[in-house]
């Protein structure tokens, strides 16, 4: 389907200065100015951190999803745990008193180590979006592997820190294409709960849904797709639902209400600090060293020999350590793990590991687009940043679209949603001896299948409405964001890498337990089963390797 460039926000009497000068949150339009940085403050106190030589019972790399889940459950069984975070603390206000920096405004707290933003929405009517700030150790990874970027959070809690909170437990009936050896009963009667129930997923009071004026992007997004006869849905979110109310009543600091999400978000987000890192924290067996970076693991007397670099907030090695680890958790992510265990393989620190090692990534199938519906169908200038809906059209054609935000401060008349789709193209981690380097071997063009599935909804829906798509949000005249994820799964995949719980072979006491088990694609998004899986897994490994 074609797309009519005269068909923008300019054919509507909107001139571009006043679209930028009102325009923040995704995109991110901000003065460019000086940065306080301060630097102090923000680092741990040394006395916190882990000890060269410690000895450890059970250390877990990475404080996403899969390691806060690890902890928690371990330190509940009784063992001591350490967890080693690459990014920082989040727990000091900024100069400007805030923890986390808004999306309207990125500054030196928005990116890890650039010193440019990489904003996911590239461009506005136009202008490019990107600005420089000072090179730190910033909250948001755009990670750039050659055909793809992938987009992750540094930091205690991980993802949970910049996520839209779309917590979506997938479809009863295609939980076997997902993890086709874990028993899907078991996950439905016990681990979805379970990971529901302590990340605090809820759905969205439906009555408040109809009268505000902050999900009107979405009831637009709700009237579009029903009018083609999609399927919409309610999605829970791990968003606290009464701080909404009353940010939207003026009574508490907006948060949702004040465009934060890529950045971190200040109030009220239920991220892993407040759930399970907080429970872990509380049982008093569990210590947590941020701005630490494992780089090696292989085997030693008593366990595994653990260096890690410690880093300053300029990303600067400050010291190195090793430490004795009886046991080990990758819960790195699915990029971070699989980065470690391929040049761990490849360099023979890990000799033994499968050579399934690396094997079948995908990017969840994520596709972006806008369309530009017409004047009488307004998406609001009041959008609440965390999205609670979407379109299912994944039986008939491949498509499951979150109904996105585009919180800019001003009415847009645009319609934005970030597809997940059953993308079956898979990448492979690989060490570059030459470079010493890990690289993945996605293609860009290997997204085409993915906006194929999504314009099973949207091409439907432009017909239906006589509207277009948006081509001013991704470069020059082009629809389709397809150079990103937010969604990156596999890279050490369960049964195949692991065992079917998560033990890696080759190697007793070494375990994955992150996104990098599921093989490509959660038909949905992916944190509640990374969460599920993992309360699956450890559940097992401490019954039986304890
Ligand atoms: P993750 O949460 O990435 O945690 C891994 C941690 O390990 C990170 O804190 C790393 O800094 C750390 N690390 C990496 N390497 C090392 C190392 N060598 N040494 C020490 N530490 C290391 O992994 N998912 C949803 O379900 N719903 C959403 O609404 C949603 N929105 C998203 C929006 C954005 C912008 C992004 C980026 C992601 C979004 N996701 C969403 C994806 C979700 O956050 C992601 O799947 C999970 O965070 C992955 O969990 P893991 O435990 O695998």
């Amino acid at each position: 389907m074609g797309t009519r460039p005269a068909d923008t926000l300019q054919g509507r009497g909107l001139t571009r200065r006043r679209l930028i000068g009102g325009t923040g949150s995704i995109l991110g339009a901000a003065a460019l100015g000086a940065f306080d940085i301060p630097t102090a403050a923000a680092l741990p106190r040394e006395a916190d951190l882990i000890e060269p030589g410690a000895q450890i019972a059970a250390l877990v790399i990475g404080t996403g999803y899969g390691g806060s889940v690890t902890a928690l459950r371990l330190a509940q069984a009784g063992v001591d745990v350490h967890m080693v975070e690459m990014g920082m603390a989040w727990d000091t206000p900024g100069t400007d008193g805030k923890i986390f920096a808004n999306t309207a405004s990125p500054d030196y707290r928005s990116f890890w180590l650039r010193t440019r933003t990489k904003q996911p929405v590239i461009q506005f009517l136009g202008y490019p979006l990107d600005k420089d700030v000072p090179k730190y150790t910033g909250i948001l990874d755009a990670e750039e592997m050659g055909g793809i970027i992938v987009y992750q959070g540094r930091g205690v809690g991980g993802g949970s820190l910049v996520n839209g909170g779309m917590a979506v437990t997938p479809d009863r009936s295609r939980f076997p294409g997902v993890l086709p050896s874990v028993d899907a009963d078991e996950m439905y009667d016990v681990y979805y709960p379970r990971a529901n129930s302590t990340l605090g997923a809820a759905t969205i009071d439906p009555a408040w849904f109809e009268t505000t004026d902050c999900y009107q992007y979405a009831r637009v997004g709700r009237k579009h797709a029903q009018r083609s006869g999609f399927s919409f849905r309610f999605v829970p979110s791990v968003y606290d639902w009464d701080y909404m109310k009353q940010e939207a009543a003026g009574t508490v600091p907006k948060s949702a209400l004040a465009a934060e999400i890529l950045y971190g978000n200040n109030y009220g987000k239920k991220s892993l600090q407040k759930t399970y890192l907080a429970q872990a924290r509380a049982t008093g067996r569990v210590d947590i060293s941020p701005l630490h970076k494992v780089t090696s693991v292989t085997p030693a007397t008593g366990g595994y020999s653990v260096t890690m670099d410690q880093l300053d907030t300029t990303g600067t090695v400050v010291t190195t350590k090793t430490v004795l680890a009886a046991r080990v958790f990758f819960a790195a992510g699915s990029v971070g793990t699989s980065k470690l265990l391929v040049r761990l393989k490849a360099t023979g620190a890990l000799p033994g590991l499968s050579s399934e090692i690396g094997n079948s990534w995908g990017e969840n199938g994520n596709v972006m687009c806008g369309r530009a519906n017409h004047l009488w169908d307004p998406t609001g200038a009041l959008q609440s940043s965390m999205p609670t809906a979407g379109i299912d059209n994944w039986a008939a054609g491949g498509a499951f679209a979150e109904v996105a935000p585009l919180p800019t401060g001003i009415e847009t008349w645009a319609s934005f949603y970030l597809s997940i789709t059953n993308n079956p193209n898979r990448a492979r981690f690989t060490y570059n001896t030459s470079t010493g380097q890990v690289e993945l071997n996605w293609q860009t063009a290997w997204k085409q299948p993915s906006i194929d599935m999504a314009k099973t909804i949207f091409d439907k829906i432009n017909a239906t409405e006589g509207t277009v798509y948006r081509s001013d949000l991704f470069g020059a005249y082009k629809i389709w964001g397809d150079h990103l994820t937010y969604h990156p799964l596999g890279g050490a995949v369960l049964n195949k890498a692991t065992d079917n719980y998560g033990r890696l072979q080759g190697h007793s006491g070494l375990y994955v337990m992150d996104g990098a088990l599921i093989p490509g694609n959660a038909t949905v998004n992916p944190f509640v089963t990374i969460t599920a899986l993992a309360e699956r897994n450890i559940e097992k490994i401490i019954t039986e390797d304890f």
